[in-house]
């Protein structure tokens, strides 16, 4: 199981959960919620920066910002939506 630790109102852990979606890992996601604001989370023992989304792979491998978390997802998929060769910065920029 891949732990995201997130918010519903988040747009970065809403990109991640879309990745997800998309690269059929949905199902392998255990969505936990945090609290940006609250200093008692253990977000920030898992993210120094306390930012959401933080995504805790099956081997306990912590991986924070957006960007990171859907490009680990889009590594283990056997799909993917960041392609090589020159249209990867097209897919990274977009
Ligand atoms: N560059 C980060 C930005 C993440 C971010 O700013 N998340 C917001 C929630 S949408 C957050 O955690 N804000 C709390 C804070 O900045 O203390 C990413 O892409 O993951």
């Amino acid at each position: 199981m891949i732990i995201l630790r997130s918010s519903p109102p988040s747009p970065f852990g809403r990109q991640v959960k879309i990745a997800a979606n998309i690269l059929g890992l949905y199902d392998q996601l255990q969505i936990e919620n945090a609290n940006t604001t609250d200093a008692e989370d253990s977000l920030r023992q898992q993210n120094p920066l306390g930012k959401i989304p933080v995504l805790i792979t099956a081997n306990g491998k912590i991986l924070y910002d957006s960007r990171v978390c859907i490009e680990y997802l889009d590594f283990i998929s056997e799909y993917q939506i960041i392609p090589e060769g020159e249209a990867r910065f097209d897919v990274l920029t977009l």
